[in-house]
């Protein structure tokens, strides 16, 4: 959680400084200006927990332009060996689309171990001519979901020694 929170501090000062530029440099009107004045503000829900053999759905909503796809710009925190795959891929709303879905599959193995978590933190992107469409996220910014084990022992209570240690 330490590691988390120096991060997301650190990028909030970067968020500041770049807000504070953009507010000196747009005096002069111009199409550019007018496009970004604008951007779409995405949204994203969690649920809280979920047991391992479970997808971990992470749900993204714009509101603003649909009329075009919006790639999203997202960063991933996983404690936990659950994945089924090493790799996340992208994020995007489809041109018209204001809803987007992430869905993240876990495996149901058979090794008692701690629980974990998959957290997704929804980074903003700012208007740059020639790259993807800019957005701002609304908070909450990231989104963590508790990833349970289900395979203590039963009888086992959790304070207690494992029989497999
Ligand atoms: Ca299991
Ligand atoms: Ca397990």
């Amino acid at each position: 959680m330490l590691i988390h929170a120096t991060r997301i501090g650190a990028l909030i000062v970067v968020a500041a400084t770049i807000a504070a530029f953009a507010t000196t440099t747009s005096a002069s009107p111009s199409a550019d200006v007018a496009v970004s004045a604008n951007p779409p503000v995405v949204s994203f829900t969690a649920p809280d927990s979920i047991t391992e053999g479970e997808p971990a759905v992470f749900t993204f909503s714009r509101v603003g332009g649909l009329s075009s796809d919006l790639a999203l710009n997202l960063d991933f925190f996983l404690e936990g060996q659950f994945l089924q795959d090493d790799e996340i891929g992208e994020l995007w709303f489809a041109a018209g689309e204001a809803e987007a879905v992430l869905s993240i599959p876990t495996e149901d193995d058979g090794t008692p171990e701690p629980d974990g978590y998959i957290g997704v933190h929804l980074q903003p992107r700012y208007y740059t001519p020639g790259a993807s469409q800019p957005y701002y996220p609304e908070s909450p910014v990231y989104l963590e979901v508790v990833v349970r084990d289900n395979d203590r022992p039963a009888g086992t209570t959790v304070a207690g020694p494992s029989p497999f240690d």
